[in-house]
């Protein structure tokens, strides 16, 4: 069935329930000197290129073969349309490697086919921290599919991933793979109901009006909780602290340091937003909610091109209701013009999605680790891992 996943190092479905296997990883480490010391082999009309996302010029041709290729939903009315500020933020957190941006160019025109990406972070799963790769951005031109050409590219970021003695990977991935260690599912926020049902992304209620539709979706102008600001450099340690406390109580999260809040939470224009509540007695920060900026295309409508979409990433709350503080979250993302507020039901999210009228989208999104067995599937609320 899955004549490439089947030899990987992943749980396989044979052994789903299996409870002999250990949790932990299912292949030990070898010597980096036994680690394949030239890339795999490529269709021989391809070759290997790394991209250098500091150039202007590769990241721009990254960004365009992702804004043709990458992925759509199932009815192929939308596209992600990752910028090209993201794509270098997603792609250079602390410590990251170059040699793990991987491209493939077609060796006559020197265009860029296919991509693959991993950047470095320590999971806990547990009780146990895992140096380990996300794996993100995999894609291979439309024209090129079904050549499985997708192991090769995956068979080589993993010797690459090795090379840096890093044996584990976590990924996410709309299709079906062996084995997700949870099954999640996207819920979205209307912010702007009257674009998304236009584009065809929602759909007019039965027994409901535009003008009621609306009015269901309207938001105060500005954030109701004292004290809710935009996050600052000289808050790194305090949302440090906050967030490292909340995220020990899940199976599997990040374990983030001072140096990657600053990377992955500190504010970006245009690609992460983050805002915390300062007690406006004793200024101690309690709560904290971040999103992070992803377009997707508009395939084929004559109004609109671009759908403006925020996607909750980590929020923690421990003074000001969940609720209240989310609701904040949707009011500032509304004052930011965002067309739609999209959340996974990981974490603590299941307690505001239906309260703050997010609907259920169809299409889930699977978590996998490889080379890390996990006996029992979690649930989406044990996991605190956002991957982008
Ligand atoms: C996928 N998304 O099952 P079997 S997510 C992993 N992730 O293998 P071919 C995938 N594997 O079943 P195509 C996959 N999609 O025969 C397909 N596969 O064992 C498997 N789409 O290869 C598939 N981006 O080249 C099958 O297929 C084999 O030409 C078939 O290429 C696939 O980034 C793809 O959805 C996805 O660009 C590149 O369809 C292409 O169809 C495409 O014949 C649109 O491949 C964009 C899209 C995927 C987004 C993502 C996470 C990727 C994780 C990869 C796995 C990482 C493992 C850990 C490595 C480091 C380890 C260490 C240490
Ligand atoms: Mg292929």
């Amino acid at each position: 069935r899955h004549k490439f996943w089947e030899t990987q190092p992943v749980g396989q479905f044979k052994d789903v329930g299996d409870t002999s296997l250990p949790d932990g990883s299912i292949e030990l480490p070898t010597p980096l000197s036994e680690v394949k010391q030239e890339p795999y082999n490529l269709p021989s009309p391809y070759e290997w290129t790394t991209c250098d996302m500091d150039s202007e010029e590769t990241c721009t041709e990254v960004y365009i073969l992702l804004k043709n290729n990458y992925v759509e939903d199932d009815e192929n009315l939308f596209r992600f349309n990752y910028s090209k500020e993201f794509l270098r933020w997603a792609l250079r957190p602390p410590g990251y490697y170059k040699s793990w941006h991987i491209g493939v160019r077609a060796k006559a025109s020197k265009k860029l086919v296919a991509f693959i990406t991993g950047v470095p972070a320590r999971i806990r799963v547990r009780n146990e921290i895992v140096k380990m790769a996300e794996i993100n951005f995999l894609c291979v031109h439309k024209k090129l599919r079904s050549k499985r050409l997708a192991p090769v590219m995956i068979k080589e970021v993993t010797r690459r991933v090795h090379l840096e003695n890093i044996w584990q990977a976590a990924y996410t991935a709309g299709v079906v793979l062996p084995t997700p260690i949870t099954t999640c599912q996207y819920w979205h926020r209307s912010l702007n109901p009257k674009k998304l049902i236009e584009v065809g992304f929602s759909r007019l209620g039965a027994r409901m009006t535009m003008s009621r539709t609306i009015k269901l979706y309207k938001l105060p102008d500005s954030p109701v909780t004292p004290g809710f600001r935009k996050m600052e450099l000289r808050d790194v340690s305090a949302v440090t602290r906050l967030l490292r406390n909340y995220l020990s109580q899940f199976v599997v999260s990040p374990d983030f340091d001072e140096n990657d809040v600053q990377h992955w939470l500190l504010p970006t224009e245009d690609v992460v937003d983050s805002y915390l509540v300062e007690s406006p007695e004793t200024h101690d920060i309690t709560d904290f909610c971040s999103f992070y900026t992803l377009p997707s295309s508009i395939l084929g409508n004559q109004n609109y091109s671009i759908l403006k979409a925020a996607y909750s990433y980590y929020n923690v709350s421990t003074k000001t209701p969940l609720l209240q503080l989310m609701n904040d979250a949707l009011i500032v993302a509304k004052r930011k013009d965002f067309d739609v507020f999209n959340a996974l039901d990981v974490m603590h999210n299941e307690s505001f999605l239906k309260e703050l009228k997010f609907g259920p989208g169809d299409g889930q999104l699977h978590y996998y680790l490889y080379n890390y067995r996990i006996r029992n599937a979690l649930r989406p609320s044990e996991l605190g891992l956002v991957l982008l």
